[in-house]
């Protein structure tokens, strides 16, 4: 089962005995997971994908960021560099061929906005090589953090510094495809070339595909018909 496209994300745990792993439960992931506070990284040891992460490759919290981009970027930061840095030390370590680190994190709150980004400036210092490829989640209106304009600011400021490409996403379009509406919700209406066409591959969410209908040009290939044959 384990192969080379797998082993871009995932190290193979039975190839310590000699063997190439047939069981997904061998696999675990070139991850780092940090989050500020327990709760999340608790809940994902519990759950069914328990088995992906190395423990060692875990750095937590107690108390949180609240909310606070500085708290996470200037006090946690700086607390938690060297652990941070040697995880991800470790996981570079391990690979043939390292070619980029690949952050995803959300910007609303303070954890992911501001340690996230002082991460990739460590990252950056220590290790400079590879690309540092950032999937960032967006605040949207309707965010239910009252400083994550603030927090997406000055997270922004530092990824225009020290990331060399970032998709953008936003909180509105996760909560879509958690919950599909069967209205488009507004901010999708709003989103970019690049939201749109991923809203298009997974055009198969409900949701989603709402919000695609909601664009001037026919998407499926039905409405496209139908377009043509009224001209
Ligand atoms: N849609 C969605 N939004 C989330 C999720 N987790 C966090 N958020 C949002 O992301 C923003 C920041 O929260 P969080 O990531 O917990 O902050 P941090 O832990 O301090 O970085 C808030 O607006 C949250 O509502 C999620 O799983 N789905
Ligand atoms: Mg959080």
């Amino acid at each position: 089962m384990f192969n080379q496209a797998l082993s871009a994300y995932f190290t193979d745990a039975d190839a310590r005995c000699g063997a190439s792993s047939q069981d997904a439960r061998a696999l675990r992931a070139r991850a780092v997971l940090v989050d500020m506070e327990e709760g999340v990284v608790a809940a994902a040891l519990r759950g069914p994908l328990r088995t992906l992460f190395d423990r060692r490759q875990i750095v937590t919290n107690v108390s949180g960021s609240g909310n606070n981009w500085a708290h996470g970027h200037e006090v946690y930061g700086p607390v938690h560099r060297d652990v941070l840095v040697e995880a991800v030390r470790r996981a570079a370590g391990s690979c043939d061929s390292l070619q980029c680190f690949s952050v995803v994190h959300s910007l609303g709150g303070g954890t992911g906005s501001g340690l996230g980004t002082y991460l990739l400036r460590a990252v950056k210092d220590e290790l400079p090589g590879p690309h540092r490829f950032v999937t960032a989640v967006f605040p949207s209106d309707e965010d239910d953090v009252v400083t994550s304009p603030y927090n997406a600011l000055l997270a922004t400021a530092e990824l225009i510094e020290h990331a060399d490409a970032v998709p953008p996403g936003t909180r509105s379009q996760l909560v879509d495809l958690d919950h599909p509406r069967q209205t488009p919700h507004p901010h999708t209406r709003r989103c970019s070339p690049w939201t749109m066409a991923r809203l298009r591959k997974w055009s198969t969410v409900r949701g989603a595909s709402a919000a695609c209908r909601s664009t001037r040009r026919p998407l499926s290939r039905k409405r496209g018909v139908r377009a043509r044959s009224m001209r």
